[in-house]
């Protein structure tokens, strides 16, 4: 593969035609989130997806002004990167390491191991055992760590690994804290250290992260949730593996309570482990539509985004992602599971459809101080 040209190219800061930052239609008044962050020590940054972006001129300055980091909100999962056995398809983050060079962004690798976006090949080689498992998990770490190794010094090494409790959406059919999936078929419980280590082999300073959903809430579930990745992580660092930090993807529900306490107490545990925490992928979704007019909900949503923000900056959190800056682009509304049935705006973004900056903007502003 070209990946060490690619890396070279990248490091270099070269921009793609197309990517160069533009004007925003309506630049909001005050420091971006990216500068306010900053102010505080902190970190602001979104998802992005490369095929937007190149279309869109707005887009692109909104993205370019507001965010630190860059994450591929699609482009470095495995079925995008490697869509058939050694063969590798680079150039859509190619394009983002580009923009990100030309924005002074640091880009966050997401993610090595996951259960969903899976070649088929993939899903085949997993089904021959452990051995072949070993092998496809080694040469696409290598390969793709390999390329990405002068842009990318962060990833999220294994994505949604812990099941889901009993009473929570889509609760696990197996027992036992972590999912089942192709990769603990293939390797067995043991598949989460294995990719850490492989990982770490891979590149040795790479920072390297387990990422997961639904431990932020006041929920017996979310509790059990974060009961479950502490046994996870306590057991991974008894063992001496390498894992240096923890994403919470924090999609956060308006319908279920929130309360600081057991959020920071759990923040502050793992922290005390000698992990870093961020916020990887925020946005909140309204299932039930809480008030009939859209500024009221916008209220409703910014005074809730701002207490888990709070909480998550006073737990220790420095590094806080949104997944993507416009309820335009969201997989909130493209994804039928999730999109509002009742055909409703979804609201669960810094940015509007139109671009138009929204309480949650301010929310966060507040919330970074
Ligand atoms: O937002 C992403 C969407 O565009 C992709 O089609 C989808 C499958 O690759 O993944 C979405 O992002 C997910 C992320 O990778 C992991 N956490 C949940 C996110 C929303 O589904």
């Amino acid at each position: 593969m070209a990946g060490s040209t690619w890396g070279r190219r990248a490091a270099l800061g070269l921009m793609a035609a197309g990517c160069t930052p533009g004007r925003p239609p309506a630049q909001p008044h005050g420091p971006s989130l990216r500068a306010a962050a900053r102010a505080r020590g902190l970190v602001f940054g979104t998802a992005a997806q490369a095929a937007l972006l190149r279309q869109d001129a707005a887009l692109r300055a909104l993205v370019a002004a507001e965010a630190e980091v860059l994450v591929p909100e699609y482009e470095a999962k495995w079925g995008p990167v490697q869509p058939r056995e050694g063969e590798w398809n680079l150039a859509p983050l190619q394009e983002l390491a580009s923009f990100a060079a030309g924005a002074g962004q640091r880009l966050r690798g997401h993610c090595l191991v996951w259960h969903e976006g899976n070649p088929d090949w993939l899903l085949a080689a997993l089904a021959e055992g452990p051995a072949r498992a070993r092998r496809v998990m080694e040469d696409h770490f290598r390969a793709l760590l390999g390329a990405t190794a002068p842009v990318m010094r962060e990833w999220d090494v294994v994505n949604e690994m812990i099941a889901n409790p009993p009473g929570s959406d889509n609760p696990s059919p197996t027992p036992g804290d972590l999912r089942d999936t192709p990769w603990l078929r293939a390797l067995g419980p043991g598949y989460v250290e294995l990719a850490l280590r492989t990982a770490r082999q891979a590149d040795r300073t790479l920072r390297l992260t387990l990422n997961d959903y639904g431990m932020e809430a006041d929920t017996p579930w979310a509790a059990e949730k974060r009961a479950r990745l502490l046994r996870l992580v306590r057991a991974l660092l008894d063992r001496g593996a390498p894992l240096d930090a923890i994403g919470l993807q924090a999609h956060l529900q308006m319908r279920e309570p929130f309360r600081p306490e057991p959020f920071i107490a759990f923040l502050r545990e793992l922290r005390s482990l000698g992990l870093s925490v961020s916020l990887t992928e925020l946005d909140v979704r309204e299932p039930d539509l809480l008030a009939p007019g859209i500024a009221e909900r916008d209220a409703l949503m910014a005074a809730y985004l701002e207490q888990v923000v709070r909480a998550a900056i006073e737990g220790g959190v420095r590094t806080v992602i949104t997944w993507g800056l416009t309820d335009r682009d969201s997989w909130l509304v493209s994804m039928p599971a999730v999109a509002r049935p009742d055909g409703a705006a979804t609201r669960g973004h810094p940015y509007d459809a139109e671009l138009r900056p929204k309480p949650f903007r301010d929310a966060l502003l507040r919330a970074f101080g």
